[in-house]
């Protein structure tokens, strides 16, 4: 795209904006500390690194499609993840899960991983100025067959899942540590069942403990945020998930630890969006697991739907941008995964953008005024305003691919790498 036509249409806007008592420049330095997230499993569709191979197994997440490309090892992986940084503006982190170690061939199990089976992560996060995140993946592993871990009545597989998240907890405050910026760790289990058991209450007692056992190893803050991540039901689970919002929101806001809400782990008219304000008067800070799911929790790209939109003006309305993290949540292997990335969080930072582009000032006054009329009209008016010339201008400020751009590039990359493998 021709850059002084964009230029042109940014002070265009630019005054557009300032009338209705928008700064466009402020918002788009505002948009600079939303951080995202890259979650690294959409280049291999959950596979991991622990077996040459390997799929997704059980857990009751689900990855469908099998387009070409898809990151066979670190090496592929780390490449890919790269070309999608370059693609995207603004500031990015990685969300790396536990089966995705530097294991170097060797079969490490997840009662025995470390820090330098993390190292090599560490290193390239270094040497590309990003921040990690982390998760314990208490899935697709033979002690997570029956559908429980941390709330397993087998002594044995709980005692083993308990080990992995404790260690899981030290490798995030090491990367925290070293990279000079805190990582989130965040615990999602799969535990629950099919039909409707009898006996739900001894399965979240012993959740409740696993917990209380794993966060009783105190690792400096400035390191290590704890987050805990609900979910409504999953494949196989459709009855009973042991961690239900209610346990863990209940669980977040008596151990101070962020609570992680993942949008597509409610029912369906549910928003997340809706919780925003609420959940911030009682925990510390907020993980979002943004995703979009399709009459279930199919998580499919996320793009700038009415849901990511309600979730960032939530934010900015609360004025909680600094209590918020944001991390993608999708896996689709039926298209480009490249693409996916790059279209999913080009959306979720979209979103943000349209949320500080929002005259909330003006809005919040009329409201005290009990002038609803002139709230609606201004809310639907800015739905008409050049925003799109305000996205394309931060593309060109961050040196990024502007509009459609992206797109060859992408086009390229799968003819020069993807298609190759
Ligand atoms: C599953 C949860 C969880 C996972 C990742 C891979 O329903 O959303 O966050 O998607 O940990
Ligand atoms: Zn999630």
């Amino acid at each position: 795209m021709n850059q002084e036509r964009i230029k042109k249409a940014y002070d265009l806007a630019k005054q557009e904006y300032a009338e209705m008592g928008v700064d466009t420049d402020q918002a788009l330095k505002k948009l600079d500390e939303v951080a995202i997230s890259l979650h690294c499993w959409q280049t291999d569709d959950v596979g991991g690194f622990e077996t040459p191979g390997a799929e997704l197994g059980g857990g009751g997440i689900q990855v469908t499609g099998n387009y070409p490309g898809k990151a066979r090892n670190l090496t592929e992986m780390r490449a890919d993840l790269e070309k999608v940084m370059s693609l995207l503006p603004g500031k990015q982190r990685l969300n790396l899960h536990a089966i995705y170690g530097d294991f170097g061939g060797e079969r490490v199990d997840r009662d025995q991983i470390e820090v330098k089976h993390f190292q090599s992560w560490i290193d390239w996060a270094k040497a590309n100025q990003i921040g990690l995140d982390f998760n314990c993946t208490c899935f697709s592993h033979p002690k997570a067959d029956d559908g429980f871990t941390l709330s397993s009545k087998n002594a044995e597989n709980r005692r083993f899942w308990i080990e992995h998240t404790k260690r899981c907890r030290r490798i995030a405050a090491e990367m925290g540590k070293q990279l000079g910026t805190a990582a989130v760790h965040n615990i999602w289990i799969p535990d629950g069942s099919k039909d409707t058991p009898v006996d739900r209450f001894t399965h979240r007692a012993l959740l409740k403990d696993s917990l209380d056992q794993i966060f009783s190893e105190k690792l400096p803050e400035a390191f290590l945020k704890d987050a805990v991540e609900s979910k409504l039901f999953g494949i196989g689970s459709e009855s009973m998930v042991v961690g239900s919002h209610d346990f863990y929101l209940c669980y977040a806001a008596q151990n101070n630890k962020l609570i992680c809400l993942d949008n597509g782990h409610f029912h369906p008219t549910e928003q997340v969006g809706d919780k925003i304000s609420a959940v911030l008067q009682f925990v510390p800070e907020l993980l979002l697991h943004v995703t979009r799911g399709v009459r279930w929790d199919s998580d499919h790209v996320v793009i700038l739907n009415d849901e990511i939109q309600l979730i960032a003006q939530e934010i900015v309305r609360a004025n909680a941008l600094h209590r918020i993290k944001v991390g993608l949540d999708f896996f689709d292997g039926s298209l480009n995964r490249i693409g996916a990335y790059v279209i999913g969080t080009r959306a979720a930072q979209q979103a943000f953008l349209l949320a500080l582009l929002e005259p909330t000032e003006k809005l919040k006054t009329w409201e005290e005024a009990g002038k609803n009329f002139e709230r609606l009209a201004l809310l639907e008016l800015m739905k008409t305003k050049p925003f799109g010339a305000v996205w394309n201008y931060y593309c060109l400020q961050h040196n990024v691919p502007v509009a459609e751009d992206f797109i060859t590039e992408i086009q390229a990359y799968e003819t020069a790498v993807l298609a190759k493998r």
